[in-house]
């Protein structure tokens, strides 16, 4: 993890622990506020969500409106490595996820080809899609290499079309370190035009959020690119 990545986790889990009431924030958040709820980014239960009440039920530091695990603790919150959106413009329905890569996560033990998985990308205008692959569906085409103290999962269906648009998957687990990089096609993701990006990850009850604090639209809004 770089430095930069490392204080910004550590500020998230500063604000997981102060119980994250925006009027109540520790020192170091920033002025950003992407969602503009009036909490800093970088202290935001839900930084792209606007949630101006903070409302973390299960008190895991992933607020309500964010949370594909209510009632579970989350792992803690990370940052995207990189996401790359394409084909933005109409015509709709041509959109495609060229690639997601998060990384630096924690580690957990996960069975994706037992266990339902979602992938929700949101920004500042709420939910940008939800894509959702049903075990009794995908389970067959889930290949597992490894174990130990490092295992991947690879998933590629034989059409992308009766799985949520998505036509690859990667998981790696390598000792307590979690990293997911995903992609997919024939999608909507005309509200993608922010500059920030967040992204949630749920296999089973297991489940990851990760930040994009910097993307911009290239090709006249045709692209939008996040970087660490
Ligand atoms: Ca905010
Ligand atoms: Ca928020
Ligand atoms: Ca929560
Ligand atoms: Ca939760």
């Amino acid at each position: 993890m770089t430095g930069r990545g490392l204080a910004v986790v550590l500020l998230l889990v500063l604000a997981r622990l102060a119980g994250a009431a925006c009027t109540t924030l520790p020192a170091g958040c920033g002025v950003a506020d992407n969602d503009g709820d009036g909490c800093p980014d970088l202290c935001d239960v839900c930084p792209v969500d606007p949630d101006p009440d903070q409302a973390d039920a299960d008190g895991d530091g992933v607020g309500d409106a964010c949370d594909l695990c209510p009632g579970i603790e989350d792992h803690p919150t990370g940052m995207v490595h990189r996401a790359k959106l394409s084909a933005l413009l109409p015509p709709a329905g041509d959109d495609r996820l060229d690639l997601l890569d998060v990384r630096d996560l924690e580690g957990a033990i996960i069975h994706p080809e037992q266990e339902a998985l979602e992938i929700r990308l949101a920004d500042h205008d709420g939910e940008i899609v939800r894509l959702s692959l049903d075990p009794a569906v995908a389970g067959p085409y889930w290949v597992r290499r490894g174990g130990g103290l490092r295992e991947t999962w690879r998933w590629r269906p034989p059409s992308p079309a009766g799985a949520s648009g998505i036509k690859a998957l990667k998981l790696t687990r390598k000792g307590d370190l979690f990293a997911f990089k995903a992609k997919a096609r024939a999608l909507d993701l005309s509200a993608a035009d922010a500059d920030h990006l967040g992204v949630t990850l749920r296999v089973g009850d297991d489940c990851w959020s990760a930040f994009a604090p910097i993307c911009s639209p290239l090709g006249g809004g045709k692209n939008l690119v996040c970087r660490r």
